[in-house]
């Protein structure tokens, strides 16, 4: 049996088609009404029936259209036993990226969805459940919103950079995040919080943000985002030449990046709790 893996293109083929039907599924449980199922991290880190059933529905779509795939998802984990070889696919899912706006029903929630070959994200879709803009990008081969070619912005000043950032769910965290922007507002045009991380990479991507950094994202967060991200020409990295991570996503175009970084590295927007 060919165990090389599909193309980029076939992968993101695969990738659209199962965050449609998702997105669908999340948009008409928002219709019919949601409400909190659990709460993980803390009481206010919310889990609802719709990431439960979003999350499932991927799993079971990828089981039938890529079997013996890994999956990594926010809600089930690793969903299977994994590929079969270190050169296999792990799909990387967020079934509902901005839970809390979801939860109230405010615009900016995604389904994410990437595919990783021999640990390298080569594809990703984010799609807005309730606009239905749908980023997309393969590795090298570019980014794009609903088809457009994507461009990030070209802003050098960072003085006039639109900044967005994210805050954690635990109290300790929120309060140490809050410090780094009141060290950082002043430097920059402004800041905006839209409260899902795939949303802001795909937002900067396209330059309707100049930049983006966040402390504390998960896999699902970052994985299809960032490479709508990479491919819209940004630098996408951690502090000091580490990868993007848990510890700090900064996501910039080149002549704002090293700016950027050196400000929230001197903020410690990667320290804190
Ligand atoms: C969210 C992230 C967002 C962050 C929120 C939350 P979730 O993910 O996308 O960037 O600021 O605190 O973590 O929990 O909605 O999947």
């Amino acid at each position: 049996m060919d165990r090389s893996a599909p193309s980029p293109r076939e992968l993101l083929e695969i990738a659209v088609n199962v965050a449609r039907d998702a997105a669908a599924t999340a948009h008409r449980m928002r219709a019919e009404g949601v409400s909190v199922a659990a709460t993980k991290s803390t009481a206010t880190d919310v889990v609802t029936a719709a990431d439960r059933a979003v999350e499932r529905q991927v799993l079971d779509a990828l089981g039938r259209l890529r079997p013996g795939d890994a999956v990594l998802g926010e809600e089930y984990g690793e969903g299977d036993t994994g590929p079969a070889d270190p050169d296999g696919v792990r799909w990387i899912v967020d079934p509902i990226d901005g839970t809390v706006n979801y939860l109230y029903g405010l615009p900016n929630s995604a389904v994410s969805l990437a595919a990783e070959v021999a640990g390298e994200v080569v594809a990703g879709v984010v799609r807005n459940i309730n606009t239905g803009e749908e980023w997309t990008a393969t590795l090298g081969g570019g980014a794009y919103r609903d088809g457009v070619p994507l461009r990030c912005s070209t802003e050098t000043d960072l003085g006039q950079a639109l900044v967005a950032t994210g805050f954690g769910y635990d109290a300790k965290r929120r309060l140490h995040q809050a410090r780094v922007v009141t060290g950082l507002i002043a430097q920059v045009r402004d800041i905006r919080r839209f409260g899902a991380a795939a949303i802001d990479l795909c937002l900067a991507a396209e330059g309707r943000v100049d930049a983006y950094y966040e402390k504390g994202l998960n896999a699902w967060d970052l994985a299809a985002g960032g490479l709508v991200a990479t491919e819209a020409g940004l630098r996408v990295a951690g502090l000091a030449g580490r990868a993007a991570g848990p510890d700090l996503v900064v996501a910039a175009p080149p002549a704002l990046f090293g700016p950027l970084h050196d400000l929230l590295a001197e903020l410690d927007a990667a320290g804190g709790p």
